[in-house]
């Protein structure tokens, strides 16, 4: 039985024992992944584990026979010899030879790895306490990726939802990080508290963001499909639930996929927010750089009343939308049904706050307060107007009023 299959059969074995799920699941072997550089990674993680493999046979082989033809029922009188030149320098040139021997293709392929040059697009990456953010720097596209909805629920104390339940339990995300398959894309990596790793094995890309450093890595991806991973560094409380995900889709799909990011965000982003998922057109229209002032005034030119800022919005959609940022971004703390977690984290059911002054309320949530999170940053002003309207009316705190965009604005 050679050692591979050996290996599938302890495997084997202990995946019988396991669910179903977890059987389809089960894989030991790190990914071959999806692109070029990750091929080669893991060609040399294979031709390592295979000298080692030779190694550890060659060693214990010699180690086991000299025990076993040399035990002491055998040589009652041990041979007695000291120092040999010749095998001391084999032993030093053998080794030695292996070393360099695996060091040479290791290296051609971290200089590959290394090599920026030449690449069709960047994004720049940075690590937030607990999620990415991802600016396209070449199309004007920015916006934040966080634990998605379902995962977030799912994973809270007592939420009584089983995990197993919920599709990519921690490794889906509200916004994916979209490329386009078959271009170099350079990454420029840096954070913005604490040290993170952007991780996504089938990429073979993995680095650590650092705040006050940028660093670089790219990747080529060959086939479309969604490649997942996570943050590598322990970050913080939240480190397991900053995952990355990678959509790579045709340059057709990409290109259509910018023009609804930037040029027609605005209608589409309207037209989303009456549809079924409003917060995601708002999470959407939260991607939305802050637009150079020459492209404002184009926009504004060219179709006045599309202007995300200035467009009212109803309540119901308000509340609906507000729900879904409020469980994203508020409920960790300020828990899902508004209860707070006193005394760390205020109730904002009954809240004066939640239920008084508005501008208190806008002010709070745009700037934070000692350990409340400044949100100004993070959320654009449809999310904020939503979220606030939703904080204002749910859980019996019936203000009756709403929040719009442009007081959001105003209050900037
Ligand atoms: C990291 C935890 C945390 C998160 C996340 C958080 N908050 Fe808070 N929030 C706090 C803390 C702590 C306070 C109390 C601040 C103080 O008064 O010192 C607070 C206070 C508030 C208050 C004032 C309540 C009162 O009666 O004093 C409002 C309103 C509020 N938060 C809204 C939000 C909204 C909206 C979000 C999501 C967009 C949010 N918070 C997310 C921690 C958090
Ligand atoms: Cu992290």
């Amino acid at each position: 039985m050679s050692v591979k299959t050996m290996l599938k059969f302890v495997s084997g074995l202990m995946a019988w024992g396991m669910s179903s799920a977890a059987l389809a699941a089960w894989e030991v072997n790190m990914p071959v992944g999806v692109t070029e550089i990750s091929r080669e990674v893991h060609g040399l993680h294979m031709l390592i584990f295979w000298v080692c493999v030779a190694i550890g046979v060659v060693v214990f082989g010699a180690m086991f026979y000299s025990v076993f033809a040399h035990r002491k029922s055998r040589h009652p009188k041990p041979a007695d010899f000291h120092e040999s030149t010749l095998v001391e320098i084999i032993w030093t040139i053998i080794p030695f030879g292996i070393l360099i021997a695996m060091a040479i293709p290791a290296a051609g392929t971290l200089i590959r790895m290394e090599d920026t040059r030449g690449t069709d697009m960047t994004v720049k990456i940075t690590g937030y306490q607990w999620k990415w953010q991802y600016e396209y720097m070449d199309h004007d596209i920015s916006y934040f990726s966080t634990l998605d909805a379902k995962s977030n629920e799912a994973r809270r104390l007592g939420s009584g939802i089983d995990p197993a339940t919920v599709d990519n339990y921690l490794l889906e995300v509200d916004n994916r990080l979209v490329l386009p398959v078959g271009k170099k894309v350079r990454f420029l990596l840096t954070s913005n508290d604490v040290i993170h790793a952007w991780w996504v094995p089938d990429l073979a890309v993995k680095k650590d963001a650092v705040p006050g450093y940028i660093n670089e890595m790219w990747t080529q991806i060959d086939e479309p499909g969604i490649y997942r991973g996570q943050c590598a560094e322990l970050c913080g409380r939240d480190h397991g639930f900053m995952p990355v995900v990678v959509e790579a889709v045709s340059q057709e799909d990409f290109d259509a996929w910018v023009a609804g990011k930037t040029g027609g965000a605005q209608e589409a982003a309207a037209e989303e927010a009456v549809a079924e998922e409003p917060a995601e057109a708002s999470v959407e229209a939260a991607a939305e750089p802050e637009e150079a002032p020459a492209a404002e005034q184009v926009a504004a030119a060219e179709a006045p009343a599309a202007e995300p800022a200035a467009a009212e919005m109803s309540k119901d959609e308000l509340m609906a939308s507000g729900e879904k940022v409020y469980q994203t971004y508020c409920s960790a703390c300020h828990q899902a049904g508004g209860e707070g977690l006193p005394p760390a984290f205020p109730a904002l059911k009954g809240s004066a706050i939640a239920t008084g002054d508005q501008a208190a309320h806008i002010d709070i949530v745009l700037n934070g307060k000692n350990a409340m999170t400044p949100f100004g940053g993070t959320l654009n002003d449809e999310q904020l107007a939503a979220v606030i309207t939703y904080e204002r009316n749910a859980w019996g705190n019936d203000t009756g009023d709403v929040v719009q965009p442009a007081q959001i604005k105003a209050a900037r």
